[in-house]
């Protein structure tokens, strides 16, 4: 769990790994970042423990019943002795600190190291920004353009299209403009709510190009099963590409008057 190196960038030939029909599995969804092995590692222990936690549960309970099946029958005695009342506290404590103690640990740890350790994007002179504004029932997205500012003429705005560079920390300010919305990237083990009223920051960083899904993980309203979005990974080259074209193209376009499409802030400081 503690292994905080990203997965280096690796060229891979498939394609949409979330919008494409899946056969019905218990694994996880293929991991298409940096750091998710690290939340993958936290569910395989918490399952190792639950496996673990059932088969003492189960074995007990077998012993129990081959043990005194002649036994006749039994008598109900409340309150146990003392020594069982040690026993079952004492099992109970020690299983929570096992238990809740590793999980609670490695989740502050990837929580520390990763989601919230803003200074990574914040460092990185290649950091690509984006600010999304969550709509019943769909994503808007906003990137500050040539300039490097949100709120020009310059900016581009997509609709439930987030497109990424490949290799390089994506940082993502999030905001709502109705109800609470989770912003979630499940490739990337990524989940953020989008809060009416307040700016939440999280990165994350793609390790290969493809298509992923980005899906709203909150019950947001009754059209909320529709409001889902595809994030491009692209080569940091095509990304750019992309963005001058479209930014040349927002700025061609570009109404100051148009109050409801120019909904960015200035960058908010880590
Ligand atoms: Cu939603």
């Amino acid at each position: 769990m503690s292994d905080l190196a990203p997965r280096p960038v690796e060229a891979s030939s498939e394609q949409v790994g979330g919008a494409s029909p899946r056969t019905w599995t218990l694994a996880l969804p293929e991991d298409a970042s940096a750091h998710g092995h690290r939340i993958d590692a936290l569910l395989g222990w918490s399952h190792r423990f639950e496996a673990g936690l059932a088969l003492v549960a189960f074995g007990w309970m077998a012993v129990a019943v081959w043990r005194f099946r002649k036994a006749p029958r039994a008598t109900v005695a409340h309150g146990g002795t003392r020594r069982s009342r040690a026993w079952v506290l004492g099992l109970a404590l020690g299983a929570f600190l096992v238990v809740d103690g590793t999980l609670l640990v490695g989740s502050e740890g990837y929580l520390r190291d990763v989601l919230w350790n803003l200074d990574v994007p914040a460092r990185d002179p290649r950091t690509a920004r984006i600010e999304i504004n969550a709509h019943q029932w769909s994503w808007e997205a906003r990137y500050a353009g040539a300039d490097g500012r949100f709120g020009t003429a310059d900016d581009v705005v997509t609709w439930n299209d987030l497109r990424v560079p490949v290799g390089v920390p994506v940082w993502v300010q999030l905001v709502s403009t109705d109800v609470v919305h989770g912003f979630s990237l499940p490739h990337f083990r990524v989940k953020l709510d989008a809060i009416p009223g307040r700016v939440n920051q999280t990165w994350f960083q793609a390790a290969r190009e493809g298509e992923w899904e980005v899906a709203c993980y909150q019950h947001c309203g009754t059209s909320h099963y529709r409001m889902r979005g595809v994030l491009r990974a692209l080569s940091p080259d095509a990304h750019a590409a992309w963005l001058r074209e479209a930014g040349r193209q927002a700025e061609r376009v570009y109404d100051a008057d148009d109050s409801a499409a120019n909904w960015g802030w200035e960058w908010k400081a880590p």
